[in-house]
C-alpha cells in the first residue's frame, strides 16, 4: 500500500512538473507572439508625437505674430531717436562753423539772396569733416577744424548707408540717417534771422538759423508724418 502511494505521488509529481513546463513554454511562446509596440506608444515615453509638435509650432507662430510688430516698433523708435540726436549734432556742428567763420558752410552761401538748402552729402560734410581740398587755400575750412565726428555708417542695399559717416581717404565724406537717406539742412544764408519752412511743414517761416530734418523711415519728405526734425 505504501509503495503504491509513493509511486502514485512520484508519478503525479512528474506529471505536474511536465504540465507546468508545458504551460510555461506556451506562455513564453504567446508572449513572443505579441505584436511589437507601435511607434506612437514608444514616442510617448521618449519624444514628441506629430500632434504635439504641431501644437508647439502653432504656439510659436502665434507668439511671433504678436512679437514682430512690438520689436519692429522698438527698432523704429530707437532709430528715430538716433536720427533726432544726429540731426541736433549736425546743427550744432554748423553753428560752431558759423562761430568760427561768420558764414555758413555752403558754396552757394552768397550772403544776401536766400536761405540755402543742402544735404549731408559731400557738398556739406567735406567742409565740416573736412576734406583735404576744403583745407587748402580757397577751401571753406582752411583752419582744418573737424566740426563733426560720428560713428561709421553701415552699408545697406542700393548703394546706400545708414546711421553714420562714410569717411573717404581724403578726409571728406557723407552722413547718413538711420533709414538710408541724407539729412536735409537749411541755413539762414540771407541773414534775416529765420529760415523758410520746408514745403511739407505747416507755416511759412521758422525763427531758426539752421534747421535739419530727416525724411524718416519712408525716405519721403512730402509724406511728412514720419519726418524727424530739429525744431
Ligand atoms: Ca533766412
Ligand atoms: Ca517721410
Amino acid at each position: 500500500m505504501y509503495l503504491h502511494f509513493f509511486w502514485t505521488s512520484c508519478f503525479a509529481r512528474d506529471y505536474n512538473v511536465n504540465a507546468l513546463k508545458a504551460k510555461l513554454g506556451k506562455e513564453v511562446i504567446m508572449r513572443n507572439r505579441r505584436k511589437p509596440k507601435r511607434t506612437g506608444e514608444a514616442g510617448k515615453s521618449g519624444g514628441f508625437t506629430l500632434m504635439e509638435l504641431l501644437v508647439v509650432v502653432t504656439i510659436i507662430a502665434i507668439l511671433a505674430g504678436f512679437l514682430f510688430p512690438v520689436v519692429n516698433g522698438i527698432i523704429r523708435k530707437t532709430r528715430g531717436s538716433q536720427a533726432e540726436q544726429t540731426a541736433q549734432n549736425l546743427k550744432a556742428a554748423i553753428s560752431a562753423y558759423f562761430t568760427d567763420y561768420r558764414k555758413y558752410p555752403a558754396r552757394s552761401d552768397g550772403g544776401t539772396i536766400a536761405d540755402v538748402t543742402v544735404e549731408s552729402s559731400h557738398e556739406l560734410m567735406d567742409i565740416l569733416l573736412p576734406s583735404d581740398a576744403e583745407k587748402r587755400p580757397g577751401g571753406l575750412n582752411t583752419r582744418g577744424t573737424g566740426y563733426y565726428t560720428g560713428k561709421t555708417a553701415k552699408p545697406i542695399s542700393g548703394g546706400r548707408y545708414r546711421s553714420g559717416v562714410v569717411l573717404e581717404a581724403d578726409g571728406g565724406g557723407e552722413l547718413w540717417d538711420p533709414f538710408g537717406s541724407y539729412y536735409r539742412v537749411r541755413m539762414d544764408a540771407d541773414y534775416n534771422q529765420r529760415v523758410d519752412a520746408p514745403t511739407w511743414y505747416t507755416g511759412l517761416r521758422l525763427a531758426e538759423r539752421v534747421i535739419v530734418w530727416s525724411p524718416g523711415p519712408d525716405r519721403d519728405d512730402d509724406d511728412s508724418g514720419d519726418n524727424i526734425k530739429t525744431w
